[in-house]
């Protein structure tokens, strides 16, 4: 079974290694992270930002700094150390043993986000799966065919044998949940093939930034959970809609953060095959944000990676009722994306300015579509 963490309520820190030239990324990420954990009901008191040359491979983190944080850790009772790099199952297993605390990583982090919010069996499976495959690549840690789940401070470690046959009953949960996901992808893609009039439209971007407002607004109704949070929607919700006499599928799904596990982006391939399959892409972007560029060129190489068909994309840029020097902001997009001007829109979904543009752009782009 999967070991589970417990995060509600529990005093945590952040942990994050940056190497001199990621320093504006390792900030950004942190302080994701820090909602991310928030996300979960963790308290967070302090976050532990380490300057290194490199990583030290068995530890993460070097004696002295280590020493610090262990401090802290005893002086503030602190109970989770949520570690922003991806650890290895010696540098998991050396952190939890020196700093007697619960280590986790970014990676499980997000795990158990998308495990949380996930509605439909076919997201739930989804999940598992990366679960399942999460836990093989840090084994012996988060899985345990034992009774007595393993975990505690000071455990001893199970043996070589036990190790094997977690390895081996792990494979197998493996094996049979692709097994049962390659049936429902099979259904699904014949429901696909039957809804083959409508143009499809997808609702894509970073998270938070406000697809499901959008999709919300575009198929007025109050079909999506729109939260102030960062992976509120991981259900793909696909709604019937209508512009002038053109009929759409328009579907809503996963939104995307910086260094989304990849074992995530392997589980969601079907999911993501609603993105890939898509006649039109509306690619949302919170202008409000410090890293809207990186934001755009993360979601974009995320696109390729899928192997969107479509060259049809509109990028939203949301959220301008809270944009600070707004102009500014605008002149510098519409420099960087001069060839592209008549396919961007500058809007705020929440006061629901611009939303008949963007159905005239969605007309207008896809009215040669042949059906
Ligand atoms: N100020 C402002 N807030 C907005 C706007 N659009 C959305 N929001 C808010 O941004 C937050 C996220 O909105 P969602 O629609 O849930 O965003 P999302 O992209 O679907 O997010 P995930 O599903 O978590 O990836 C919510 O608190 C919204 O109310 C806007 O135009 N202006
Ligand atoms: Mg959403």
């Amino acid at each position: 079974m999967l070991v589970t963490t417990d995060y509600t309520e529990k005093k945590t820190v952040l942990l994050a290694t940056v190497i001199k030239k990621n320093q504006p990324k390792v900030l950004a990420e942190i302080s994701e992270l820090n909602s991310l954990a928030k996300t979960l009901g963790a308290i967070v008191i302090k976050e532990f930002l380490q300057k290194i040359k490199e990583k030290t491979p068995k530890t993460l983190i070097g004696k002295g700094k280590m020493e610090e944080l262990k401090s802290f850790i005893l002086v503030n009772n602190i109970k989770l150390v949520i570690c922003n790099d991806n650890l290895s199952p010696s540098q998991l297993k050396n952190l939890e043993k020196t700093l007697t605390s619960e280590v986790v990583d970014r990676t499980k982090v997000i795990l158990d986000i998308f495990s949380k919010r996930a509605k439909t069996s076919y997201a739930k499976a989804q999940i598992k799966l990366a679960q399942y495959k999460y836990a093989l690549s840090k084994l012996p840690k988060l899985w345990t065919h034992l009774e007595k789940q393993r975990g505690g401070i000071g455990f001893r470690g199970p043996g070589e044998s036990e190790i094997e046959t977690d390895r081996r009953n792990l494979r197998k949960s493996i094996k049979k949940l692709n097994t049962k996901m390659k049936l429902i992808d099979k259904q699904m893609n014949t429901q696909r093939k039957h809804r083959n009039n409508r143009i499809r439209i997808s609702l894509v971007g970073y998270t938070n930034v406000g697809k499901s407002t959008i999709m919300n607004l575009l198929s007025k109704a109050k079909v999506a959970t729109v939260e102030n949070n960062l992976f509120s929607t991981v259900d793909t919700t696909v709604r019937k809609i209508q512009i002038k006499t053109q009929r759409f599928l328009l579907s809503d799904t996963v939104g995307f953060i910086n260094n989304l596990p990849t074992q995530l982006i392997d589980s969601f391939k079907s999911t993501l095959s609603e993105i890939q399959a898509s006649d039109l892409l509306i690619h949302v972007i919170d202008i409000t944000k410090n890293s809207v560029r990186k934001d755009i060129k993360y979601v974009e190489n995320i696109l390729l990676e899928i192997g969107i068909k479509t060259n049809l994309i509109i990028k939203v840029f949301n959220k301008i009722d809270i944009c600070r020097e707004l102009n500014t902001k605008q002149s510098i997009i519409k420099t960087k994306y001069q060839e592209d001007i008549p396919n961007i829109l500058f809007l705020s979904a929440l006061q629901k300015t611009s939303i008949k543009l963007l159905k005239q752009k969605i007309y207008a782009l896809t009215k040669r579509i042949p059906r």
